[in-house]
């Protein structure tokens, strides 16, 4: 294949150092142009070390072909990370016959020299912007290629093999056994469910669980978030209607990422101010994914956290806090001394249990898995019925393409350059 020569930085602006990789047909001797300790016949990932003809000193790392990130020649730079100096070395890499990469251009190539299916390069970006340890596990197995191993296409194709060779050798091979295929595609469309059902926990790893901490005022919401955060970041007062604001903090809970909402309380007032704070609460509450429901332990349920209740749906967890002060019933922590903390932590892991065989799917791969699961039944409703198997055919070739966008076996110009265009420079 023919691929022009590209480069970009490969490290975010900042550090001590800076990293550059050039790739293409003519990496290697664009190396050579801009660095002159460049060997002759590089080895696969032997560094040198020397200076480049910026001025700036520095390791040049070979990648031979086929052996690297995008499946080309290529050659990465470790330099001062002055952005300075950066830049002279990327022009002089322009120079000398480069051009800048777009950003995803990197993935993009090696998703082209087959390096990576496309649902492993998605994972590629999941994997860069991952700040849990959740996201990190998540995306490192799916870039291993584990999305692409849990569909069942090879099972279909293998049915579409059966009914061809049927419908080409009728005499010799007889009638199909058609509940027989109808099995095998029911087994395909179970693992198709299995997968699809997945989607929402992966979507929660992707943007993060919204967990709205409501109740009256003074119950501690506050100082819950603070516990949870670990540092002192909303104003906690004993006077009752100090949080008049609705407060937004990511943070980390069982290596998942979770967006803690201290709610301004659900009461009715006369203050104008805080009656924007209610009408936000009610707003967080409606997108929350978990909803913590505190009361005080030390005045026991009343009728004004009962008033809070009848707003809120009936999956909010109810939490007696100040258990500290007074030991209560059923779910009880304390914001002040941390006990029972580890039980909020285990309300959060029961959104995404871990070890799952099955990857967590994106938005995108759980629409085409929705697709495929809808024209498989077609097939298995063409075969079950006396139908002839051509029209099975169709709808299992259908199946395939679905899948194949998955992966990118099959997937168009436009869509390819869509999930690219996300990618950050660089990657
Ligand atoms: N002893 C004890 N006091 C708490 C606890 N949680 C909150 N408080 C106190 O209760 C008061 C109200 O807390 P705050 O977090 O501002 O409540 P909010 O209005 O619901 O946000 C403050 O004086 C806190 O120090 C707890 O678990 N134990
Ligand atoms: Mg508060």
């Amino acid at each position: 294949m023919n691929f022009p020569p590209i480069v970009a930085p490969i490290t975010a602006v900042g550090g001590a150092v800076a990293g550059i990789r050039v790739s293409g047909d003519t990496a290697h001797q664009i190396a050579g142009q801009v660095f002159p300790h460049w060997p002759e016949n590089p080895a696969h990932l032997q560094a040198v070390y020397g200076p480049f003809i910026t001025g700036d000193d520095g390791i040049a790392l070979p990648f031979a072909n086929q052996r690297g990130y995008t499946g080309e020649p290529a050659a990465e730079f470790f330099i001062h990370g002055s952005p300075e100096s950066v830049r002279q070395l990327i022009d002089t890499c322009i120079q000398a016959g480069a051009t800048l990469a777009r950003p995803g251009e990197f993935t993009e190539r090696a998703f082209l020299n087959g390096r990576l299916d496309l649902a492993q390069a998605e994972a590629v970006r999941d994997l860069v912007a991952s700040q849990t340890e959740r996201q990190l596990k998540e995306a490192i197995r799916q870039r291993q290629g584990a999305v692409a191993k849990s569909l069942p296409t090879d099972q279909i194709i293998g049915v579409i093999a059966t009914i061809e060779a049927h419908v080409d050798f009728s005499e010799e091979l007889g009638e199909l056994d058609r509940p027989a295929l109808v099995d095998r595609l029911q087994s395909a469309a179970d693992q198709l469910n299995a997968l699809h059902q997945t989607a929402i926990a992966g979507q929660l790893l992707r943007r993060g669980i919204r967990i709205a901490i409501v109740g009256r005022p003074n119950v501690g919401k506050s100082s819950l978030l603070n516990r949870l955060l670990g540092r002192d970041r909303a104003i906690v007062t004993p006077i009752a209607g100090t949080t008049r604001d609705s407060l937004e903090e990511t943070i980390q809970i069982a290596g998942l990422p979770c967006i803690l909402i201290d709610t301004a309380g659900l009461r009715e007032t006369e203050d104008e101010v805080e009656a924007i704070g209610v009408q936000r609460s009610h707003q967080a509450v409606g997108e929350a994914d978990i909803i913590w429901h505190l009361y005080d332990a030390t005045e026991g349920w009343t009728e004004a956290d009962q008033t809070i209740a009848n707003q809120l749906p009936p999956t909010a967890v109810r939490i007696a806090n100040k258990a500290d002060l007074k030991p209560a019933e059923g779910l009880a922590i304390s914001a002040v001394t941390g006990q029972g903390i580890e039980k909020l932590h285990q309300e959060v892991e029961r959104l995404i249990p871990t070890g799952l065989d099955l990857p967590l799917i994106s938005d995108r791969q759980a629409e085409e898995i929705k697709a495929a699961t809808q024209t498989l039944s077609e097939a298995q409703i063409a075969l079950a019925q006396d139908i002839p198997a051509d029209l099975a055919i169709t709808f299992l070739r259908e199946t395939i393409i679905h899948l194949g966008r998955i992966t990118g076996e099959t997937a168009e110009p436009d869509l390819l350059s869509r999930i690219f265009q996300d990618f950050c420079l660089g990657k």
